[in-house]
């Protein structure tokens, strides 16, 4: 069979241009960030022989629910600044083993490295998206500038954040009506973190994890990118006001007649009945 060159297929190029916008947006410093994107056998196996396992890396937990399925991912300790121009060693395409524990590796990783050390919160914030979005592929996390100081400075509390982001710019609540949740500190790259994050993206597609980031999830690289976007512009109209006297400000009237003017229902128990 024929196959074209990993590196001209369009998920290769979508992901190098992601972390690069990424980048640039000042969201992943140094090795922060990290982003898996489910693909379909179909699409892998245009470009790589699915039968040619490189390694076999062990993920460190079960991820039977996703046993056969394919991701590209970005590399543990690896810099979204420089996925472009060496994709191979930045990113690799991972299959979930039989066995739920083990990824076999097709696909990049040159240097002998592996994925993110977030694999557990992704792969598990992927069966939870799943499960309540059959067309989610994509979890995305990173460490946006004004969030992160909005975490310092703003209570973390689920209800509170998401109203006070609601009320920061008028799309919010179209962009994302079930709100954000938000998880206090916990040490990343656990099982624990991944769990807790899990089980919050069974109500919501943004996950804030306090005093270190984002987590974002969507059905494209495009949409996952978009949500995170506005949740961040939302916190920096934020960081820029919250010393200052507020005068004005969107109230719950005008964000319900937001959201049945675009026909989105919003998470319940924020907005004042009357
Ligand atoms: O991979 O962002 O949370 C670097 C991180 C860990
Ligand atoms: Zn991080």
């Amino acid at each position: 069979m024929e196959r074209k060159d990993i590196l001209s297929a369009p998920f290769v190029k979508a992901m190098e241009d992601i972390t690069a916008n990424m980048y640039r947006l000042g969201w992943d410093e140094r090795n922060g960030g990290n982003i898996s994107y489910l693909l379909s056998e179909e699409e892998v196996a245009a470009y790589l022989d699915i039968t040619r396992v490189i390694r076999k890396i062990p993920t460190g937990f079960d991820a039977g629910p996703l046993t056969g399925k394919y991701f590209i991912v970005t590399g543990t300790g690896k810099y979204f600044k420089n996925v472009k121009e060496d994709p191979e060693t930045n990113l690799g395409i991972i299959r979930i083993a039989s066995d739920g524990t083990t990824a076999d590796l097709l696909w990049g990783y040159r240097d002998g490295g592996k994925f993110t050390s977030e694999l557990p919160a992704h792969l598990m914030s992927h069966i939870a998206r799943l499960s309540v979005d059959p067309e989610n592929r994509v979890v995305m996390h990173c460490h946006p500038t004004n969030l992160l100081a909005m975490t310092y400075v703003h209570p973390l509390d689920t209800c509170e954040f998401t109203h006070t982001l609601w009320q920061m710019s008028t799309e919010c609540i179209v962009v994302f009506p079930e709100g954000v949740e938000v998880l206090p500190w916990m040490l990343c790259g656990t099982n624990e973190i991944g769990e807790a994050t899990a089980e919050k993206m069974k109500s919501a597609r943004s996950v804030v994890w306090a005093l270190h980031g984002l987590y974002g999830a969507g059905k494209t690289l495009d949409e996952a990118f978009g949500l995170v976007e506005t949740v961040e512009k939302a916190a920096t109209i934020y960081m820029l006001t919250a010393g200052l006297k507020r005068v004005n400000t969107i109230t719950d009237e005008q964000l319900k007649i937001l959201a049945a003017a675009f026909k989105v229902t919003p998470k319940a128990g924020i907005l004042k009945t009357k």
